[in-house]
């Protein structure tokens, strides 16, 4: 649509007003100023709870913003910062500390931390134990508040860590959860973010030591780690820059951990407060296949060459994760916000070395200086929208339901970089961070695609790698690893990474744009376009030992091989179930009477819901952490799965905490190769569209959970709670778990219902 200029410009500015007033609603909501019910009475929230759609507040009134972006505001202000004139930058690597076996059986950390010891059992039973807040000299007491156990784990068995000796964690890693140090941008055009714009992980437990770009954590089979992480924000929750909430559950997606370390529990923590998770790097199916550890392929590298044998089913072997924030209806605006880091497993195929020969190792591109997880050349990159506010600071509009798009395709937090690269081979983990946004990435050279091989979907390796010339749309939270061949290119040619999907709405992408028109550009989407620049050059620095160099003229030895994996076959269920994602839009997580979801939801959330589930076509409804939605009554029964979108207008990534499904059929639809058969565990389901998939759940039990990775779906409130039975007489996890409810004075339980629906012991047929 054509406008002249001061039209155009006029509706900026309306676009501007319209902000800053939702800003001041926000502000006096959060400080207790206003309340929802006066809202509400001066016509300011709908019927639905959501922000009236009027001029002068709503920034996505269409008419106030025709010629804006996606976001519904006024374009980020760039200032100077151009594409492609700062340098790629890596996620910010962490390294562990070991841990020891100590006389208690707890784990201890080196001296040289001053780390008190994990153990099994959270401190949080130790501070009820020398008499809780009713101790005024409690030495396990948050040393912040002064109120509240220091460990945020809930206590008792049940929040034990399962397992514990079997899986005894050996490397350590203690993070802060803070805000962002100073001096740090996402562009060095781009102004320095404040402290509370920022919240992200830094190393050690400190304040204001929050890093650029976020953590990445290598771990490998064979060798359980055990993450401390400090909740180190400000007590205040008001300190947060317009968005975010100062409380923190943190999910290891998707890796195979007991419910307590899962991160998504309900057991968010407070500041002053630490959590420790253990990731056990168990393999999937260890109690009943290879228990004797005797398969070469299921093994963890061992740091010297050889490897160490686990039992379980290599078929199962994660490599490419993930690990973010999961406070229940505050996680948009947390991992936006930078609350999240990517964990690479590495196995005796996936080893991270390319030259190392012993007939197990694939030697997939990476490196040789290390003796596994080489990075030089295997690149994580994490793809994440971001908008700024007209002072150049993280901005996000925490009204909008349907989901938030920024403008700013960033790679790693960092806005448009270049990386240089040798001409040979490189794999790159390819992450969608985003919030809302989907993507659909291609390799562009001279305007034309650059073929490429996909070899894992999700973290698990395919069977053969796949040739494509550009990759499917990818979902928020799936992942993606590629292998690209640069040696076709001269030293000096330039290649970019590029975004196909035009995205307006929080709903679902519009359309993919071929790579001609993608790099042109859009004005109606400035994510679509190249993102990441490629400059091949003939010598690059090493990242694993650094001080050495890699020369174009170096012959490589890396290989991808025909065959990854194996198959795991799809065979007739014990059950089946379906699983409906729609929008209802007339049901409420709130309880009747006191107005309050469980957890505590914001203010500013609507009254009525618009993101639903419903199981095998019963009731709708939205996120309670207090109901069991779908319970698994023991382990190793195999289920096949359909998830159904209820609607045409709208998309939904669908996660499966815990466990991988093998993906069946899209029913009737085409199914690409990139999925048939390919294990995932976020599954994007089309408009209207379904998915079938087989699963089977083990090793840990407790309570999970099933969610639209949209996290604004997300958070209001299409999530619902899994519970997996253990079937071990006498274990914590036979039974259903009690619902933790975590407040700054500890936790206290309640116990969930159960949709009768959801438990296969209640069902009589079908
Ligand atoms: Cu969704």
């Amino acid at each position: 649509m054509y406008l002249p200029k001061d039209a155009s410009r006029i509706r900026i500015k309306e676009a501007q007003r319209a902000r800053e007033n939702r800003a001041e609603i926000v502000r006096a909501l959060s400080h207790g100023q206003i309340t929802r019910r006066e809202l509400f009475k001066w016509g300011l929230f709908t019927s639905s709870g959501l922000l009236a759609w009027k001029n002068g507040l709503n920034v996505y009134a269409p008419s106030a913003y025709a010629q804006t972006v996606p976001t519904g505001t006024p374009r980020s202000p760039l200032g100077a910062a151009r594409k492609f004139n700062q340098p790629f930058r890596r996620l910010s690597l962490q390294t562990p500390v070991k841990l020891t076996k100590d006389a208690d059986g707890n784990a201890a950390f080196p001296a040289s931390t001053a780390e008190r010891p994990a153990k099994r059992m959270s401190y949080h039973q130790d501070f009820n134990d020398a008499g809780g807040n009713g101790n005024p000299d409690n030495p396990f007491r948050n040393p912040l508040t002064n109120t509240g156990p220091l460990e945020g784990r809930p206590w008792g068995e049940a929040f034990a860590h399962q397992r514990w000796d079997e899986f005894f964690p050996k490397a350590g890693y203690v993070l802060s959860l803070s805000e962002i140090a100073a001096g740090q941008s996402f562009h060095p055009d781009l102004p320095d973010q404040n402290p509370t714009s920022v919240w992200t992980y830094g190393a050690g437990n400190g304040s204001g030591i929050g890093q650029l770009p976020p953590p990445l954590i290598k771990g490998r089979y064979g060798e359980p780690i055990l993450t401390r992480i400090y909740n180190n924000l400000q007590d205040d929750p008001t300190q947060n820059g317009g968005f975010g909430r100062n409380e923190h559950q943190l999910h290891f997606h998707n890796a195979h951990n007991g419910a307590e370390s899962d991160g998504a529990a309900n057991v968010h923590h407070f500041p002053g407060t630490f959590y420790d998770y253990r990731w056990s790097t168990t393999l999937a199916r260890r109690d009943t296949l290879n228990t004797g550890a005797t398969q070469k392929k299921a093994s963890g590298p061992n740091g010297n060459g050889g490897l160490v044998n686990v039992a379980g089913d290599f078929r199962e072997l994660q490599g490419t994760m993930w690990a973010h924030d999961h406070r229940f209806f505050f996680t948009a605006e947390n991992v936006y916000k930078g609350m999240f880091m990517m964990v690479n497993y590495y196995s005796g195929p996936d080893r991270g070395n390319e030259q190392l020969k012993d007939g197990v190792n694939l030697r997939l591109p990476s490196g040789y200086h290390l003796d596994y997880g080489n990075l030089d050349f295997d690149i994580n990159l994490a793809v994440h929208d971001l908008a700024l506010d007209p002072s150049g600071q993280l901005f996000f509009d925490i009204f909008t339901t349907d989901g938030f798009l920024g403008d700013l395709l960033c790679v790693n937090m960092t806005y448009a970089p270049f990386m240089e690269v040798l001409p040979r081979r490189y794999r790159f983990r390819i992450l969608n961070a985003c919030m809302s946004r989907f993507i659909q990435l291609a390799l562009s050279w001279n305007w034309t695609a650059v073929p490429f091989q996909f070899i894992c979907n999700d973290g698990n390796l395919v069977v053969s790698p796949i040739d494509l010339l550009q990759l499917d749309e990818q979902g928020i939270a799936e992942r993606y690893d590629i292998i690209v061949d640069f040696s076709k290119f001269r030293i000096g040619d330039r290649i970019y990474l590029v975004n196909l999907l035009k995205q307006t709405d929080g709903r679902k992408p519009n359309q993919a744009l071929t790579i001609r028109e993608a790099m042109a550009g859009i004005d109606s989407d400035p994510t679509v376009g190249p993102l990441l620049e490629f400059r091949v050059v003939g010598q690059v620095e090493s990242f694993d030992a650094p001080g050495s160099y890699h020369r174009s003229t170096t012959l490589e030895k890396s290989v991808v091989p025909l065959t990854l994996t194996q198959q795991i076959p799809i065979i007739p269920p014990v059950r089946t179930r379906v699983v409906e994602f729609g929008r209802s839009g007339d049901v409420t997580s709130r309880d009747p009477v006191t107005g309050k979801c469980t957890p505590d939801c914001p203010e500013t959330a609507p009254a009525l819901f618009p993101w639903t589930i419903k199981v095998n076509g019963e009731a709708a409804h939205s996120f309670n952490a207090n109901r069991i939605s779908l319970l698994i009554p023991k382990p190793g029964e195999v289920e096949h799965w359909t998830y159904i979108n209820g609607g045409g207008g709208w998309d939904h990534p669908i996660h499966l905490h815990f466990e991988e499904g093998i993906t069946m059929n899209r029913g009737a639809a085409s199914i690409p190769a990139t999925e048939l058969n390919v294990r995932k565990d976020v599954w994007r389901l089309r408009t209207s569209g379904t998915v079938q998939f087989q699963i089977q759940f083990g090793e840990y039990g407790g309570s999970y959970v099933n969610h639209c990775h949209n996290t604004v779906h997300e958070d209001v409130a299409m999530l619902m709670r899994i519970q997996l039975l253990t079937g071990v007489p006498g274990s914590p996890q036979a039974g259903v778990t009690q619902t933790p409810n975590p407040s700054r004075e500890g936790v206290t339980f309640t116990s969930p219902e159960i949709l009768p629906e959801g438990d296969p012991r209640t069902i009589t047929s079908g």
